[in-house]
């Protein structure tokens, strides 16, 4: 999968995906990523982004220019074209496995107040939130969706790292689970998981899921 991401802040992504299985995919090419400044498509002395809003109000928006020029410079026939901002629909699992099936992604990261609404109605096949805060730039959310996609693509997961979507394929949360000692500062490991007892200890974690989930994420059970 190719992935391509326009942001005001290049330097906030190295680190994060140039470790570990991130890394790892992208040495092996099952990952091209590419990071790009928004203001290499500016024209002017001052690599002007942003500009007041029409009708007035606080703050800066992105302008349109310099999006669009970027973006039809970067994009192909293929390419699915993503605003992260905190209007966007909430991103979750299933997305990410919707992304996943995707050939190449341009995720486009806003700064300021917001985008001129011309680029989301003329270029943006969709809009992600991470969550219903504010952060400071799109370039956390941005790296959120990638790691989140990137683990997804066949060939990322050695057998050990896979299989652990659990929590979002069965809709519960994880059962609670224990390594040794068997005892570590007073705290006991459940009797039942050390009794070689398959079926019961099948019983047990289902139980616990199902208690874990309705405390904690209620959501999720209705
Ligand atoms: N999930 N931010 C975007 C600028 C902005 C503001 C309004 C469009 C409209 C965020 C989030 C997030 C901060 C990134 C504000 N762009 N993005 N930025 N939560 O908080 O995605």
């Amino acid at each position: 999968m190719k992935i391509d991401v326009l942001t005001l802040f290049p330097a906030m992504f190295a680190g994060p995906l140039d470790e570990s299985i991130i890394m790892r995919a992208r040495k092996s090419g099952i990952l091209d990523l590419k990071i790009h400044n928004l203001r290499d498509w500016t024209h002017d002395r001052h690599r002007t982004v942003d500009d007041r809003p029409f009708g007035g109000g606080p703050g800066m928006l992105l302008k349109p220019e310099p999006i669009f020029e970027a973006v039809e410079s970067l994009r192909r026939e293929t390419t699915k074209v993503i605003l992260l901002s905190p209007s966007g629909r909430k991103f979750n699992q299933a997305i990410a496995r919707e992304l996943a099936r995707e050939s190449d992604l341009l995720l486009v990261t806003g700064h300021y107040e917001g985008f001129d609404a011309r680029i989301r109605q003329a270029l943006a096949h969709d809009e992600l939130s991470i969550g219903d805060y504010v952060l400071t730039n799109g370039a956390l959310p941005a790296m959120v969706v990638i790691d989140t996609v990137a683990r997804l693509l066949p060939g990322v997961l050695g057998d050990d790292e896979s299989s652990h979507d659990e929590s979002f394929s069965h809709g519960l949360l994880e059962y609670p689970q224990y390594t040794r000692p068997a005892e570590f500062r007073g705290m006991k490991v459940p009797e039942v998981l050390m009794s070689g007892n398959h079926a019961e200890i099948e019983k047990w974690r289902r139980e616990q899921a199902q208690i874990r989930t309705a405390k904690d994420r209620p959501d999720l059970l209705s």
